[in-house]
């Protein structure tokens, strides 16, 4: 086992948390009382999938996939003590628009929420003729501010770093197409100003089997002393349908659109109940991570079959050792 890699952030001692008590495969491991979120948490959700959490005031807060029984898809916001019990909002988040050209998303689905400077950045799944990336922000998870769409459609898995780098702001996404897209590789765009998004770069395609239709950015990316940690969903087209697992990847500290070391098995992919049935059977979605520098574990929120939310668990020597033994 190697010491040789840091988790550079700061040290979060409430991490959500709980030791391998089995042996399994690979350096992740679930959660023995997943799922965390059922799907009718609130009087509204038909499912509670694909969302992310982020350390808030001494707890968490987080923005919700809360798919309604309409089936709708809509995000709310929600607050936790211990990052596992949450109270999420009945009421979904009403953005403040300051621009009245900036158009109300006609769906919003698959948030992740990033610290940025002095806020919370939240991006999202934007309805807007087609899915394109939405972004916001929130300084207390009550009160949500749209800003202009990052990107134009057709795109998803919108994913911002959580500092400058080269002094730009850098998102990941992942060009695609009106329906369940068939194909998708993960770009790498710049700005400096949130606004304005260019110099786009090509970080990586499918490669292993299990990721061998298409790959999207999952959680904010984790800075450590060896590059960007990324988790990242893949998808297989198997002859029942779309399989999504996902791994991890560590890009280049100076240019994260450089790929240096990426894990070929999948790390976590549908193999427990709550990931095989539900209203899409067989889907592991990553949409936030928390990271404890002092100790070096990594909590993973994960959607389970587009219906439950679950949490993964991993200490970076472990998942570096594995990354680097299997790239
Ligand atoms: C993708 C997105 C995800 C979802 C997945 C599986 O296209 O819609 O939100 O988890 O399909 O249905």
């Amino acid at each position: 086992m190697s010491n040789t890699i840091r988790i550079i952030g700061p040290d979060l001692p409430n991490i959500p948390w709980e030791e391998r008590t089995t042996r399994g495969q690979g350096p992740l491991w679930r959660y023995s009382r997943n799922p965390i979120i059922p799907r009718d948490l609130i009087p509204t959700s038909n499912s509670i999938f694909n969302s992310a959490a982020i350390p808030f005031e001494g707890g968490f807060a987080g923005v919700f996939r809360c798919d309604d029984i309409r089936r709708q898809m809509v995000l709310h916001a929600g607050r936790s003590k211990d990052g596992i019990n949450w109270q999420i909002d009945h009421e979904t988040i009403r953005w403040i628009r300051d621009d009245e050209e900036i158009e109300e998303p006609t769906y919003a689905y698959d948030p992740r929420v990033c610290k940025l400077d002095d806020r919370y950045y939240v991006t999202w799944c934007n309805g807007w003729h087609g899915p394109t990336i939405g972004l916001g922000y929130t300084y207390d998870f009550r009160e949500f501010h749209m800003v202009e769409n990052a990107l134009l459609p057709y795109n998803r898995n919108g994913v911002l770093f959580p500092r400058k780098v080269g002094g730009r702001y850098l998102m990941l996404s992942r060009p695609s197409d009106t329906g369940h897209t068939a194909f998708g590789d993960i770009y790498l765009s710049q700005s400096e100003d949130l606004i304005y998004w260019g110099r786009h770069r090509y970080v990586m395609g499918p490669r292993e089997p299990w990721e061998s239709t298409k790959i999207g950015a999952g959680p904010v990316p984790i800075e450590t002393s060896e590059g960007w940690l990324l988790f990242h969903h893949g998808v297989l087209t198997s002859c029942n349908g779309y399989v999504y697992s996902f791994g991890a990847v560590l890009l280049d500290l100076e240019k994260p659109w450089v790929v240096r070391k990426r894990c070929k098995p999948y790390l976590i992919n549908p193999r427990e109940l709550y990931e095989l049935a539900g209203d899409v059977p067989n889907v592991c979605f990553p949409c936030a991570a928390l990271a404890d520098a002092a100790t070096g574990r990594i909590t993973i929120y994960y959607g389970a079959a587009d219906t439950v939310t679950g949490l993964a668990f991993a200490k970076i020597d472990e998942l570096y050792d594995y990354i680097r033994k299997n790239s």
